[in-house]
């Protein structure tokens, strides 16, 4: 999820750590949490099969956290010796500038704090169940792990260059909301579909939203709503597709669309490798 919200930041901030970490306090959580943790864990898992990308579902099966709230550095005893990744602890959304820092040191920030049960279809912020169980499982996955951390060590010169906004959209159409290519047909990796029971999907199987080939610098250029479904969704062939991508120093890129009128979230381009024209991209409010 990305750092963009109007409201006050749930989560408690008042023992963070210079670096926005802190302690995961894993017996504070109820039995009540514990439980609401099992049913968010066990709907999202039926649904993986059909709609999530193969890797997801490869690590799906060798990681077993559907029995309650996970002990962060009981994962990190299998996600170090896997990618060189390690979870740390954080009260919710931290600044874009210490998040890019934490991920190009291979330090993946996990919310401590999960929903109310009545946020069990929809959560706009992101919560424990978010960030785990639709970010940790890619971290194991070596391409995408180290697309990760040059995703944080660009959003460190991005910050320099006054670029977040564009690198975000980068984020949030990958990393997020991505689809990928599958000989089974397309399929998620984003950890803001994986962790939805509505948008997991919507995002495959809807005619409404738009269906289009990735390409950098249209994404950079494309906005994005953070409290509703995507209308756009974009498509790589395979993740050596976005390494690849994102390999070389994007200062050009910012230069070339510095100024340039940014497209709407529903847009489809005449340049765009159309996958599917949405019949009704922008759903009402
Ligand atoms: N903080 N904890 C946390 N998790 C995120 O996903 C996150 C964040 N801060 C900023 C952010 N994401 C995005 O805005 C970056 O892509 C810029
Ligand atoms: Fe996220």
């Amino acid at each position: 999820m990305t750092g963009e919200t109007e409201h006050a930041l749930r989560g408690d901030y008042s023992r963070v750590r210079a670096d926005y970490t802190v302690d995961q306090e894993w017996d504070t959580y109820s039995t009540a949490e514990h439980d609401l943790w099992r049913r968010l864990y066990a709907r999202q898992l039926s649904l993986v099969p059909r709609y999530a990308s193969e890797e997801f579902c490869d690590t799906m099966a060798s990681l077993n956290y559907g029995e309650g709230i996970p002990r962060f550095d009981v994962i990190n005893e299998k996600l170090a010796p896997a990618t060189h990744w390690r979870l740390v602890a954080v009260p919710g959304l931290v600044p874009d500038l210490v998040f890019f820092e934490h991920l190009a040191n291979r330090r993946f920030p996990v919310t401590v704090w999960l929903r109310k049960p009545e946020e069990f279809d929809y959560i706009v912020e992101p919560d424990i169940f978010h960030d785990f169980f639709g970010h940790v499982p890619m971290l194991f996955n070596p391409v995408f792990a180290d697309y990760m951390q040059a995703y944080g060590q660009g959003g460190i010169k991005a910050h320099q260059l006054g670029a977040i906004e564009m690198l975000s959209r980068l984020y949030w159409y990958t990393v997020e909301f991505g689809l990928i290519e599958t000989p089974k047909g397309i399929r998620t990796y984003g950890a803001g579909i994986l962790s939805s029971g509505g948008e997991i999907s919507y995002c495959i199987e809807s005619p409404n939203p738009n269906r289009i080939g990735f390409d950098l610098l249209r994404i950079m250029q494309t906005r994005y709503k953070i409290d509703t479904f995507q209308e756009t969704y974009f498509v790589i062939r395979d993740f050596s597709q976005l390494f690849e991508a994102t390999a070389p120093d994007f200062a050009p890129y910012y230069d070339h669309l510095r100024g340039r009128e940014p497209y709407a979230p529903s847009a489809v381009l005449a340049t765009d490798k159309v996958y599917h024209r949405g019949i009704a991209p922008v759903r009402a409010a």
